[in-house]
């Protein structure tokens, strides 16, 4: 009995404004689709009984148009080759009302389908295996009762569990987001013992334990995810074995932060010409740029530091500026902050007769800046 498990794939997530030449699609959005249509092939290339989906198929309780269409070509392909295919509702794609109903209703419409959505536990027999499906729930007592439910099927040879939320135990599996469930460990009872848990919400492939598993997600959904691989879990029940599989994705790169304190901006844009390297192409790049002095802020252009990385997909900059004389705490300050080009468009304008200092403290005054 062999499967994959993964996860986390977010179809319908988009950022920035880049359009892929060839379909027109946000280029973001475009490439969780490339990554949910690899994993497509890749479930069709490989031997397996079934497919697990841990959850956050979507990114949103209600995808657009596109992105349904595209999960249902994805799971026709499946359902069409004759692999079963489970897949459960995670906290990106559960309604928080009821009535909203479900895109999880059309998709259940498939044969091969099982799907578990409805804020409850459900168990599906699949060949000589019980799948024991915890969804998100809308409510932390639904979630308790889905839990007491579970119970080891004995008349069957293996018994898995799928859940999505956070695995509960010493190390945090949480992605910060306000909805997001806690997940216990069903073995503390002694009479539970599952082959494989296949886990979903965390983006990150981890084992926590080795038959307890975070697949993590096809495609990554913010910096706070950079570096981590993108990938699934290949199941065999028969040898008890389990091994990730790398997936293609953007690269997303997290650079060194430049402690900026003794540099000018042309030192800045030669400190970051030093950091440029093939491997950014085309990736989502984050910079930081710390202990920026004031004088040096208002003179640090955009554009200029947007040439220097021409070839990047995107890059996202943050910029601290050094603590003034008796403060002792930077604060983060967005290069387009208001203040920084009101100050910056006061140095570039003749002000004639009047005061630019006087101008610039009162202008920072009723922008609310009170540095
Ligand atoms: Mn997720």
């Amino acid at each position: 009995m062999k499967f994959i498990h993964f996860s986390d794939t977010h179809l319908g997530y988009s950022d920035y404004n880049k359009i892929d030449p060839q379909t027109g699609i946000n280029q973001r959005e475009q490439d969780f689709y490339d990554a949910w249509e690899n994993m497509i092939y890749q479930i069709k290339q490989a031997d397996v009984d079934f497919v697990l989906h841990a959850g956050d198929l979507f990114h949103t309780t209600r995808p657009t148009n596109r992105a349904i269409a595209i999960a249902l070509e994805g799971i026709q392909k499946i359902n069409d080759a004759g692999i079963p295919f489970v897949l459960i509702s995670g906290n990106h794609s559960t309604p928080k009302i009821r009535a909203t109903g479900s895109i999880f209703e059309s998709i259940d419409l498939f044969p091969n389908v099982f799907t578990a959505y409805k804020s409850k536990y459900e168990k599906f027999q699949i060949g000589d295996c019980a799948v024991h499906c915890i969804p998100h729930c809308s409510l932390s007592e639904e979630l308790e009762t889905a839990f007491q439910q579970i119970e080891i099927d004995k008349d069957n040879r293996y018994n898995i569990l799928t859940a999505h939320g956070s695995w509960a135990g010493e190390k945090s599996f949480s992605m910060g987001e306000f909805n997001e469930q806690r997940l216990q460990d069903p073995e503390l009872d002694e009479n539970i013992q599952f082959d494989y848990i296949a886990l979903g919400h965390y983006h990150k492939h981890i084992k926590i334990k080795p038959h307890v598993v975070y697949s993590g997600s096809t495609e990554h959904t913010s910096f706070n995810e950079a570096g981590n691989l993108t990938g699934y879990m290949m199941v065999d029940l028969k040898k008890g074995e389990n091994n990730y599989f790398e997936t293609p994705c953007r690269h997303m790169i997290k650079l060194e932060a430049i402690d900026c304190c003794e540099y000018n901006s042309t030192q800045i844009y030669s400190e970051l010409e030093k950091l440029v390297t093939p491997e950014l192409n085309e990736a989502l790049v984050s910079i930081s740029l710390l202990n920026v002095q004031h004088d040096t802020l208002i003179k640090l252009e955009n554009r200029e530091i947007d040439n220097i990385f021409s070839k990047v997909f995107q890059l996202k900059i943050s910029i601290s500026q050094m603590p003034a004389q008796g403060k002792t705490i930077g604060k983060d300050i967005n290069m387009s902050a208001l203040p920084v080009e009101f100050e910056r468009y006061i140095d570039e304008i003749e002000t004639g007769e009047l005061d630019k200092d006087r101008l610039k403290t009162m202008g920072l005054m009723y922008l609310g800046n009170d540095d």
